[in-house]
C-alpha cells in the first residue's frame, strides 16, 4: 500500500512536471518561431522584443526612473530578466492548466498572441506584416501545447480507462491526434488497474503488475521526453536562425568598421593639463567611449548602415531636404568638446560624460532648409521612433549644436547613435541628443510633444547647475591633516563660475577651479581640507556664470532634473 501510494504520488508529480514543461515549451515556441519569422520582416516584430518595447513605452515614468536609477545602464537587462521570469511562471501554470482543459489553455495562448500582435503593431516601424511573427508563433505554440499535453504520461488519479484500451491498435478512429490521445489512455488504464489490484492486497500480482506498469510508465515518460527534446531543439533552432538571419546589427558592425570619421576643418583645441586638477580619483575630463553612460529606450540596438541612412528635414521650412552620407560628406565638419547630461541623473550621480564630438553644425543645415519664423521646435526622430523636442533658438543661437557622426575620434558607437545623432550643449539628452536620428521636423511647442513629454517630463529642459565630490570616496577613512577634496561641476553653456565646499556646518570655502575648457564642458575643482579626527560631512555647491548658486532643496529628477547639494560622509583618523 505504502509503496503504491508513494509511486502514485511520484507519477502524479511526474505528470504535473511534464505538463508544466509542455507549457514552457509552448511559450518558447511562440517566442522562438515568432523570432525567426520576425527576422524575415523586421527584428522589432519579434514577440519578445515587441512585448518588451510595449512594456517600456507604457511603464509609468516613476517606475522607469526608478529602473534607470536602480539598474543604470543595466535597466534593459533587468527588464528582460523580469519579463522572462513572468513568462516562465505563466508558461508553467499554462501547461498544468492545459492538462485539465487543453482548449481553454489554447484560448489563453491565443489571447496572449493577441497582446503580442497589438504590441508588434505599436512599434514605430510597424507595417501590417508585423502581425505575422506573433501569429505564426502562437499557431506553433498551440500545436506544441496540444501535442505535448496529450502525451503527458498519465497518473493514477486521472485513470478511469477500460481495460480494452490496453489492447494495442484500438486507439479508435482518427489520425495522429486521437492516436496519441489513445496512447495516453493506455497509460492511464494500466496505472488505474495496477492501483486497483494493489489495493486488493494481492501481493504477488501487485509486484508483477507494478513492474509492468513501471516499464510502461518509463516508456511513456521516455516518449514524452523525446518529444519535448525534439520540440525544444526545433524551437531553439528557430530562435538561433532568427537571430542569425536578423542580425543586421552585425552588418552595421562591419559598416561602422569601414566608416571614416570626416576630418574637421579645424581640430578642437586640445584639452591640456590646465583643465585638470591632477587629483587621482577625479572624473576624467574626456570620458572614454566604453565608459560613457548610456540611456535610451532601445531594447535592441537599431542597426542602421550608413549607406541606408537618410536625414529628412521638413515641416515649417522653405525648402524641405533629404540628406544621405554622400551629401553630408560634401559639407564642412567641425569638432567640439561637449559634456552631456541625462535628466535622470541624481545629485552625485554618474549620468554625465564629456566627449570630443565630430559633426556638422545643425544651424547650417537648418539655414539651408530655411526655417519659417513661426517654428519654435525642432522635433528630432530616431529610426526606432524616439523623439526629442529642442527649441529652435538653442540650435540657432550660435552654440555648438551638432549632427554628430564621430565620438572621441571614432565613428559613433552603435549604442551611442551610429551613424548619426544630435548633440546640443546645455540641454538634457532627452530633449536634444537623439541617437540614430533620421528625421528633423520643424514645428511648434503648442502643436507637438516628444517622447518623454508625453510621459509627463518637461517640454523644455536646460541642464541644471550641478557639482559632485569625486574624492574622498563615500564613507572613506582618511588620515588627519591636509586632505584634498575634489570633483567636477557643470552648467553647460552657461559655465561654472565658482565651487564652494562646506565641512559640517562651518562656513563655505571657495574651491580652486581648473581652467574652463569651454562653457559647454564640465569643470574640475579641488579644495585642500585640514581634516581633524572624527566623522565629517562634506558638501559642495556650484555657482554658474549667470550668478545662480545651486539650491539646497533636494528634488528628484522628475520632471526637469534633480536639485540639491551633493554630500559625502568621511571619517578622519
Ligand atoms: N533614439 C534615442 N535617442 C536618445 C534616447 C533614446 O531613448 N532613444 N535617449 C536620450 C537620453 S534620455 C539621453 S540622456 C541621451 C544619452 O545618450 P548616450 O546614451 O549616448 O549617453 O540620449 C538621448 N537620445
Ligand atoms: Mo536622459
Amino acid at each position: 500500500m505504502v509503496k503504491s501510494h508513494a509511486s502514485n504520488r511520484y507519477s502524479r508529480l511526474w505528470s504535473t512536471a511534464a505538463a508544466a514543461i509542455a507549457g514552457l515549451l509552448a511559450a518558447l515556441s511562440v517566442l522562438g518561431i515568432g523570432h525567426m519569422v520576425a527576422a524575415l520582416i523586421d527584428p522589432a516584430a519579434s514577440p519578445f522584443y515587441a512585448i518588451g518595447a510595449a512594456v517600456v513605452d507604457h511603464t509609468p515614468h516613476a517606475l522607469k526612473d526608478a529602473a534607470i536609477r536602480q539598474f543604470g545602464s543595466n535597466d534593459k537587462l533587468a527588464l528582460f530578466v523580469s519579463m522572462a521570469a513572468v513568462m516562465i511562471v505563466f508558461a508553467l501554470l499554462l501547461g498544468v492548466f492545459a492538462r485539465r482543459s487543453p482548449r481553454a489553455a489554447s484560448g489563453l495562448l491565443v489571447l496572449l498572441g493577441g497582446v503580442a500582435v497589438w504590441a508588434a503593431l505599436q512599434r514605430p516601424t510597424a507595417t501590417p506584416w508585423f502581425a505575422l511573427p506573433p501569429l505564426v508563433g502562437v499557431a506553433a505554440g498551440v500545436i506544441v501545447l496540444l501535442l505535448l499535453v496529450t502525451n503527458v504520461p498519465g497518473d493514477a488519479q486521472l485513470g478511469n480507462a477500460e481495460p480494452r484500451d490496453i489492447a494495442p491498435g484500438s486507439a479508435g478512429p482518427g489520425g495522429a491526434g486521437s492516436g496519441s490521445a489513445g496512447l495516453n489512455n493506455v497509460e492511464l488504464g494500466v496505472a488505474a488497474s495496477a492501483d486497483a489490484r494493489a489495493s486488493l492486497g494481492e501481493s504477488a500480482l501487485r509486484s508483477g503488475s507494478t513492474t509492468a506498469t513501471g516499464t510502461k510508465a518509463v516508456r511513456s515518460r521516455r516518449r514524452f521526453l523525446a518529444l519535448a527534446a525534439g520540440v525544444g531543439a526545433v524551437t531553439a533552432g528557430a530562435a538561433v536562425a532568427g537571430q542569425w538571419i536578423g542580425a543586421r546589427v552585425r552588418d552595421v558592425v562591419a559598416d561602422r568598421a569601414r566608416f571614416l570619421v570626416p576630418r574637421p576643418i579645424a581640430a578642437a583645441p586640445a584639452a591640456g593639463s590646465s583643465v585638470r586638477v591632477g587629483i587621482p580619483g577625479v572624473t576624467e575630463f574626456v570620458t572614454p567611449n566604453e565608459r560613457f553612460y548610456r540611456v535610451d529606450t532601445a531594447l535592441q540596438l537599431p542597426g542602421l548602415p550608413s549607406s541606408e541612412w537618410r536625414l529628412r528635414i521638413h515641416g515649417m521650412v522653405e525648402r524641405p531636404m533629404e540628406l544621405d552620407f554622400d551629401a553630408l560628406r560634401q559639407r564642412t565638419a567641425v569638432e567640439r568638446v561637449i559634456t552631456m547630461t541625462c535628466v535622470s541623473n541624481e545629485v552625485g550621480g554618474e549620468l554625465a560624460g564629456t566627449a570630443v564630438w565630430t559633426g556638422y553644425p545643425l544651424a547650417e543645415l537648418l539655414a539651408e532648409a530655411g526655417v519659417r519664423p513661426e517654428a519654435d521646435m525642432l522635433l528630432s526622430r530616431s529610426i526606432d521612433g524616439f523623439t526629442a523636442s529642442t527649441p529652435v533658438s538653442a540650435v540657432t543661437d550660435g552654440r555648438a549644436a551638432l549632427l554628430a557622426v564621430g565620438m572621441n575620434g571614432e565613428p559613433l558607437p552603435i549604442a551611442h547613435g551610429y551613424p548619426a545623432r544630435l548633440i546640443v550643449p546645455g540641454l538634457y539628452g532627452y530633449v536634444s541628443a537623439t541617437k540614430w536620428v533620421v528625421d528633423l521636423e520643424l514645428t511648434r511647442f503648442d502643436r507637438a510633444e516628444a517622447y518623454w513629454t508625453e510621459r509627463g517630463w518637461a517640454a523644455q529642459a536646460p541642464v541644471k547647475t550641478a557639482s559632485r565630490i569625486d574624492v574622498p570616496a563615500s564613507f572613506a577613512t582618511v588620515p588627519a591633516g591636509i586632505v584634498t577634496v575634489a570633483g567636477v561641476a557643470w552648467a553647460q553653456h552657461r559655465g561654472i563660475d565658482g565651487v564652494e565646499v562646506q565641512v559640517d556646518n562651518e562656513p563655505w570655502q571657495q574651491a580652486t577651479l581648473a581652467d574652463e575648457y569651454s562653457t559647454d564642458t564640465w569643470r574640475q575643482w579641488r579644495w585642500p581640507w585640514t581634516a581633524t579626527p572624527g566623522p565629517h560631512t562634506l558638501r559642495v555647491r556650484a555657482t554658474d556664470r549667470d550668478g545662480n548658486t545651486q539650491t539646497d532643496r533636494r528634488t528628484p529628477p522628475f520632471p526637469d532634473g534633480a536639485t540639491g547639494w551633493h554630500s559625502r560622509v568621511v571619517t578622519v583618523r
